[in-house]
């Protein structure tokens, strides 16, 4: 008897648990408006199907930091190539010496222009902050690369602490499918930042206010393609950032309260059926909370990779 009771009970609490995950999982809009059943793959999933992957470990210059070196600190700018022609599939960033001390670290392409926009901003085709985070294309996809093309790391590094720092560096290790070893269909990095089309950089919130601000005038697509993955860029006090299309939200990104930090994601999201076609106007409205006195310096960018429709 005891035994039975046990098992309805461990059956009542399944079904309430698979309930509550489902109410939870609808509750999300991301997950309901564009979210695939598909998960982004590990570099173990790539290497299984594509068992010639290899690695590229790039070590920026070790930096000697003083003692209260804040914001915006000190830049480098420093490059690397490709031993061979292939395709750029995937990166996993460290930082040696101090996890803090990185403020940034794009990377760009400077031989190839944005797809969108070929005046204005740089060829981005990845970055990451403190927060270290890795990304890997969906399976298939990736980024032509040529061998010995130069690619450029800028880095930005701080020290808010009041012990100097020695020998600080970021370390990127970048993977990559050369040609000899299968083939990849082309994709290309592209971002939107809320200051406006074709442009990026910060703006300023004042203290103690709720912030909304939209992507004025909005970006009219002039090269269609696909969205195969999506992500986001926002900066401390961020709580949320939609990404609109002909005044539709079709991706808002939510900042968990939690999260003050300042973080450079690689696209995580795959979209489904999410095209830009010609003429489309693309939007963007970002949102802070910034509860401190004083102003803040904000970025709000939607980062994704596009598989251009072929002419
Ligand atoms: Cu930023």
């Amino acid at each position: 008897m005891i035994r039975k009771q046990f098992y309805l009970l461990g059956g009542a609490v399944l079904l309430l648990a698979i309930l509550v995950f489902f109410k939870y999982d609808r509750s999300q809009p991301e997950q309901k408006m564009d979210l695939s059943a598909e998960k982004i793959p590990t570099l173990q999933d790539w290497r299984k199907k594509y068992p010639g992957i290899k690695s590229l470990v790039f070590e920026a210059n070790p930096q000697e930091l003083p003692a209260n070196f804040p914001h915006p600190g000190r830049t480098t700018q420093e490059y690397f190539s490709y031993p061979e022609d292939g395709w750029s599939i995937g990166f996993v960033p460290e930082q040696i010496g101090a996890s803090h001390a990185l403020h940034h670290a794009d990377i760009i392409d400077p031989s190839r222009p944005n797809f969108f926009c070929t005046a204005g901003v740089p060829n981005v085709l990845t970055a990451t902050g403190d927060e270290l985070t890795s990304g890997f294309m969906p399976l298939g996809y990736g980024y032509p690369i040529k061998k010995g093309s130069k690619l450029m790391v800028s880095l930005m590094y701080h020290n808010e602490n009041a012990e100097p720092l020695s020998g600080v560096h970021a370390k990127l290790t970048f993977y990559y499918l050369p040609k000899s070893k299968g083939s990849l269909t082309d994709t290309v990095p592209l971002f939107f930042d809320v200051v406006g089309p074709c442009l990026w950089g910060e703006y300023t919130i004042p203290p103690n206010s709720s912030h909304v601000k939209k992507m004025e005038p909005e970006y009219v697509v002039q090269k269609p393609g696909r969205v195969i993955l999506m992500g986001h860029h926002m900066h401390r006090y961020a709580k949320s950032l939609e990404f609109l299309i002909n005044g539709k939200v079709v991706k808002s990104f939510q900042v968990p309260k939690s999260d003050e930090g300042e973080r450079l994601i690689f696209p995580k999201y795959l979209p489904k059926n999410l095209r830009l076609n010609v003429g489309d106007r693309v939007g963007m409205r970002a949102t802070y909370d910034n509860t401190t006195s004083y102003p803040l310096e904000a970025m709000a960018e939607v980062l994704f990779f596009l598989v251009p429709d072929k002419k």
